[in-house]
């Protein structure tokens, strides 16, 4: 029976979107723009799968209205997509964070706290594997000394060179999150980054209705404070929203077949490799460490790819 004759039928029973995750309590708006606070019927819980929380923010469900306010979830319908990652405590284990968004703003900052590239191309990856576009922000740029400029500019490049839209940019610059806004208008959009890059300063300066906690670094080791706990989505404008998400730390890239289709570039140049599964280590004739030596490729690229590829080879030998 389709959604819509269900919902019918059962004039208790709505669709909405779940906008806040807190535990396995959630906030579901409908298109109506209806808030209901609802909950999981207890046989959910018990079935653990190999996901953390079976629900989250962007996830369209079908809920029975308990009381005023207040629904239980009953199902969750296709998704279009799924972000999730692999649980830093259990290998097997992956942690959704994100459902349904129509592009990512991939907030890093080269200083305070600095994001290794092999963070951002494992996002990077992972997005294009869902075909999500991704912007990526290089947010603080005015903490940086000239030197330090010129080595963030130096990785804009290697991104901008490979068709990624980037954007170097600092919370004081009124022009730059305006720009934001701009790209954010009709889309969900999931800011993904690690504690303390700016990702709840920037939603703050575009919607300050808000009030998003935010908060200092950690003086010592300059690294963010996991300000942010529970993901929320907001609505910017009509049809706008932007989603705030905790800081994640490592991210261990979720099984997606054949990753290395996701590096664009060792795509393309692995065209050309003598063995058609080559994996571009040790293999005579490899086109792809070709291109590395020659600088076609960015040797952090490759580096990111290896570094996964030994992950991925590990974790078969469970
Ligand atoms: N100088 C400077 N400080 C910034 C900029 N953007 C954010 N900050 C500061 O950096 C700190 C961390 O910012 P948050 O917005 O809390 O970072 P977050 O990414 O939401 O962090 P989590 O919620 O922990 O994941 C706060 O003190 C902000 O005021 C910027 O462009 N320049
Ligand atoms: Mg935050
Ligand atoms: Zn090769």
């Amino acid at each position: 029976m389709s959604t819509e004759k269900i919902i019918k039928l059962i004039p208790k029973i709505k669709q909405g979107t779940v906008v806040k995750t807190a535990g396995k309590e959630y906030d579901i708006i409908t298109a109506t723009n209806e808030r209901y606070h609802a909950f999981l019927p207890g046989k959910w819980r018990l079935k653990q799968d190999k996901v953390m929380h079976p629900i989250t923010i962007g996830d369209q469900v079908l809920f029975h209205i308990l009381k005023e306010g207040t629904g239980v979830i009953q199902k969750i319908l296709p998704r279009k997509n799924i972000i999730s990652r692999q649980a830093n405590h259990a290998p097997h284990t992956s942690q959704l964070l994100a459902a349904n968004i129509d592009q990512a703003f991939l907030v890093v900052s080269y200083l305070y706290p600095h994001t290794r590239v092999e963070f951002i191309d494992r996002i990077l990856a992972y997005t294009h594997y869902w075909n999500i576009h991704t912007i990526i922000i290089f947010n603080k740029t005015d903490l940086l000394t000239a030197k330090e400029d010129q080595k963030m500019k130096s990785i804009i490049k290697i991104y901008q060179n490979l068709g990624y839209p980037t954007i170097a940019m600092h919370i004081f610059d009124q022009k730059k999150w305006t720009l934001l806004e701009k790209k954010s208008e009709n889309k969900i959009t999931l800011l993904i980054g690690h504690s303390g890059v700016g990702k709840s300063s920037i939603i703050n300066a575009i919607a300050p209705t808000y009030k998003r906690a935010t908060n200092h670094l950690n003086k010592k080791f300059h690294t963010g404070k996991h300000t942010t706990t529970h993901a929320a989505m907001l609505k910017i404008k009509k049809n706008s929203f932007l989603i705030d998400a905790p800081g994640i730390k490592n991210f261990i890239l979720p099984t997606i077949p054949n990753y290395s289709d996701y590096f664009l570039e060792i795509k393309q140049y692995s065209l050309d490799c003598f063995y058609k599964n080559c994996q571009h280590k040790q293999e005579p004739k490899c086109a792809v460490r070709k291109a590395v030596q020659n600088k076609t490729i960015a040797y952090t690229r490759y580096q990111s790819y290896c570094h996964i590829l030994a992950e991925k080879k590990e974790s078969l030998q469970f």
